[in-house]
């Protein structure tokens, strides 16, 4: 989830007159936002700060993120010759990936640090798009009406993301999430047979390390999520945990799965549906409590300290009580 630093002042302070994707080429930035929400919050485990953009930067695709807006692609690929126009990403250029998780990892300790990458759907939406899309028109007429490319573009892009998950397990992450942010927006039969084996070569190429799937509005994927190599399924706010758990077969751990627009909510309110999440979590093997996506920038950073606490405190009866234990 986008949780880094963007409700604290103090990255704000920091990215102050860098542009994102500059940011994530500058490791020492790198280091101090992805730690700034441990050491604030005292959250368990760190997500590198970067984004799903940064392989494509790297190899040198025309993309920047605008503020306010997201990515946004300077040549929309429109063909298979835009596919092939493709520059190629060699792991070198990626070397202040590298150093940035090893000067995180001098600080984070024991903590766990998450690595991530896009999925070659999401990745592929904002190249075919030319940037955020809602309804992914252009993307799904790509994807059927020009087979034979959309195949070699999700190869490529497949390729980049595994190179980017490369770098940063190499370098000390113990476990990545491949976000199809946008996947939610196909259906099961066309993600199935036109998504699905893309997400599982990514997937399959970190077999070492434990592997977060997530998108948004994804309910009704979660078990052909999961099917494409995912030992952890993400899940939006949408469908309660429990039930996920039941559409999974009861077998993969969860994360998830509190709606971030709640996070305004008064505390008493926001508490109750804190406690409600880890207790629907308890039907799952595993659960990793997170927001169902992004935080929003306007949020009060107390807030997010306060749950975290919350779960600290509450979590081991909680689960208990909803028939958990270390045993299950
Ligand atoms: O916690 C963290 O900071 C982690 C770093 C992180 C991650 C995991 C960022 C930094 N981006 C991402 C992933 C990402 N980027 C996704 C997948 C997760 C999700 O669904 O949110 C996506 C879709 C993007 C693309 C992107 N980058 C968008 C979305 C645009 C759209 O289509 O709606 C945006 C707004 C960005 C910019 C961005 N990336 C990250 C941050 C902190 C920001 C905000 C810009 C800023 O702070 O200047």
């Amino acid at each position: 989830m986008r949780q880094a630093g963007r409700s604290l002042p103090e990255y704000r302070r920091l990215r102050a007159g860098t542009a994102m994707l500059d940011s994530c080429f500058d490791p020492e930035m790198v280091a101090e936002v992805t730690l700034q929400p441990v050491r604030c919050h005292q959250v368990d485990a760190a997500i590198l700060f970067s984004d799903i953009m940064v392989p494509l930067k790297a190899a040198g695709v025309g993309v920047d993120i605008v503020a306010g807006t997201g990515p946004v692609i300077e040549h929309p690929v429109r063909d298979l010759d835009d596919v092939r126009a493709l520059p190629d990403l060699d792991p070198a250029q990626l070397s202040m990936i590298g150093d940035a998780v090893r000067l995180t990892l001098a600080e984070l300790g024991e903590r766990p640090l998450i690595g991530f990458a896009g999925a070659p759907f999401t990745l592929a939406s904002y190249l075919i798009e030319g940037g955020p899309s809602r309804e992914h028109a252009k993307t799904k007429a790509f994807m059927v009406g020009q087979p034979d490319a959309w195949n070699e573009l999700c190869a490529r892009l497949g390729e980049y993301s595994a190179t980017f998950l490369r770098a940063q397990v190499d370098a000390g992450a113990v476990a990545v999430q491949l976000f199809d942010s946008w996947a939610g927006s196909l259906s099961e039969a066309d993600y199935r047979e036109s998504v699905l084996p893309h997400s599982r070569a990514v997937l399959a190429s970190v077999s070492d390390v434990p592997r977060i799937h997530f998108g948004v509005g994804t309910g009704e994927l979660l078990v052909a999520m999961r099917d494409a190599g995912a030992d952890v399924v993400g899940v939006d706010w949408r469908t309660p945990l429990d039930v996920a758990a039941r559409r999974v077969g009861g077998m993969t751990a969860l994360q998830g799965n509190l709606d971030p627009a709640l996070l305004s909510a008064p505390w008493p309110e926001l508490a109750r549906r804190v406690r409600r999440v880890i207790r629907e979590g308890a039907a799952a093997p595993g659960h990793i409590f997170t927001l169902g996506h992004g935080v929003p920038a306007t949020t009060d950073p107390d807030v997010l300290t306060r749950i975290v606490d919350l779960i600290h405190t509450e979590a081991p009866d909680l689960r208990a009580a909803a028939g958990w234990s270390q045993d299950n």
